[in-house]
């Protein structure tokens, strides 16, 4: 297994849309397990394939606390089948935005369909953390970032720094 690098907004390979997986093979269960082990070692509770410069429809998931077991998730082409009228805020950070937290307005609860990595359908309805991290991720795979919910104001301000930090680390 191997790390991968994670891409640091802005970037443009953050804002392509993702492409459906139609096949399962060696090369993707290799991706999936190199994506466990770089969201677990960042650590981070969601990665999304497309945070790794790959433009597939993938996500890993996992929300258990550190002193509970893992309990790893991979889907396959997610999508969100219904999600609620009621909202629910909730501060969201993202391993391509370091350093940045910021208060997200979404749905509070959704049904997700996915395939599994046996190649499975499944669907879950999720409330509270899984549902915002389902919904966080699943916006990476059509090029959206936390940030696009916020304000322009507060948008320009998160990436106009990370810019600058990204420029200043080429020099040193
Ligand atoms: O690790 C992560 N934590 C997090 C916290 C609140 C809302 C969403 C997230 S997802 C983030 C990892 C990440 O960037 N996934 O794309
Ligand atoms: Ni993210």
């Amino acid at each position: 297994m191997s790390l991968l690098p994670i891409l640091i907004a802005p970037d443009p390979r953050l804002k392509v849309q993702a492409l459906t997986v139609d096949k399962i093979d060696e090369g993707l269960n290799r991706l999936i397990d190199d994506m466990f082990e770089t969201m677990y070692q960042a650590p981070g509770i969601g990665l999304a394939a497309p945070q790794v410069g790959v433009a597939k429809r993938l996500v890993v998931i996992d929300i258990a606390k550190k002193d509970e077991d893992r309990q790893p998730m991979a889907l396959l082409n997610p999508e969100i089948l219904w999600f609620s009228d009621e909202t629910s805020d909730y501060e969201e950070g993202c391993l391509s935005v370091p350093e940045h937290y910021a208060e997200v307005t979404r749905p509070a609860r959704v049904r997700v369909r996915y395939m599994d990595r046996q190649g499975e359908i499944r669907e879950i309805e999720a409330e509270g953390l899984l549902s915002t991290v389902l919904q966080h991720e699943i916006d990476h795979l059509t090029g959206k970032l936390f940030v696009d919910h916020l304000s322009t104001l507060k948008r320009g301000m998160i990436l106009r720094k990370l810019e600058k930090a990204k420029k200043q680390a080429v020099r040193m």
